[in-house]
This record gives C-alpha cells, sequence and structure tokens, in this order.
C-alpha cells in the first residue's frame, strides 16, 4: 500500500446505530478517496488476529467479543499525509478526549466503543489493509 493511504473501519455500535453514512460523507468532505470499502462481520477469532498487537492487554477478550458483536464497515483511504492527518480527523483513543467536531467526539460511546479505527503507521496500514483486502 502506498504511503498516502490509511486504513479504517468504522466499528460494530456506530454501524448498527446508523452512522455509516454521516462518517463517510466526513471522511470524503475531509478530502479521503474511498480506494476499498467492504461490510463483514468478524468472527471473534478473526477480530483477535487483527489485534493480535493487544494480546496480553486484559481488555484483549473484551475487545475480540466487542469487535465481533456486528458488521464492521473496513476501508483503504487515499489522501496526502493520510495516516497522521486521519489520526488527528478521528481522534484520541478515549472519547474522553477526543477534540471536538473529531468522528470519536461526535459518535464514541465508551472507549472500546469508540466507533472508528485509524492505523497508526504506514507500516501498520499496509497490514491492515492487507488483512481485510488483500492485493489492493
Ligand atoms: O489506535 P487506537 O484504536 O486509537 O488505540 P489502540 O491501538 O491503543 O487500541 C485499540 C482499541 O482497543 C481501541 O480503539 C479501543 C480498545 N482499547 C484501548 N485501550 C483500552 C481499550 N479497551 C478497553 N476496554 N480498555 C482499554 O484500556
Amino acid at each position: 500500500m502506498s504511503t498516502n493511504r490509511t486504513f479504517t473501519m468504522i466499528k460494530p455500535d456506530a454501524v448498527a446505530d446508523g452512522h455509516t453514512g454521516p462518517i463517510i460523507q466526513q471522511i470524503e468532505k475531509a478530502g479521503y478517496k474511498i480506494i476499498a470499502i467492504t461490510k463483514l462481520k468478524m468472527s471473534p477469532e478473526m477480530a483477535g488476529q487483527f489485534y493480535a498487537v493487544h494480546s496480553e492487554r486484559p481488555f484483549f477478550q473484551s475487545l475480540c467479543d466487542y469487535m465481533s458483536k456486528s458488521e464492521i464497515i473496513p476501508m483503504i483511504l487515499e489522501k496526502e499525509n493520510a495516516v497522521a492527518d486521519f489520526r488527528t480527523f478521528i481522534g484520541s483513543t478515549n472519547p474522553a478526549e477526543a477534540a471536538e467536531g473529531t468522528i470519536r467526539k461526535q459518535f464514541a460511546k465508551s472507549l472500546e466503543a469508540n466507533a472508528i479505527h485509524g492505523s497508526d503507521s504506514d507500516e501498520n496500514a499496509a497490514i491492515e489493509g492487507a488483512f481485510f483486502f488483500p492485493g489492493i
């Protein structure tokens, strides 16, 4: 994946609560081009593979259960400086600390159900994008 790409997914609560449209509208308005998009429900095992880096953390099982409870919308996005800009755009992991106007400030319910994912490096963007969209 090129360095102008990042990977995101709209998380279960945000999809189930009908926030997909507003979130995608804001993503496009902010200048990101959607390169790939799909909708699926992960198994707990698949969620565990995606979040393998957190496997020793106390919240790992809860995170896997949450991420596999209903459908998610993974996407590959393209824009100059995509990874860093998208992290700013979505806001802090903990919505209580997320800046006004960010996606998490608007749509997150809790630290775990925080509405959206954004890759934290170009390397992880490539790995995470390939996890859902091999070859893109
Ligand atoms: O890159 P982020 O998604 O912003 O954050 P991360 O990679 O540190 O953590 C991945 C996800 O795990 C995060 O979006 C929400 C969840 N998480 C992180 N820290 C905690 C947590 N969930 C719980 N329950 N408790 C935590 O301390």
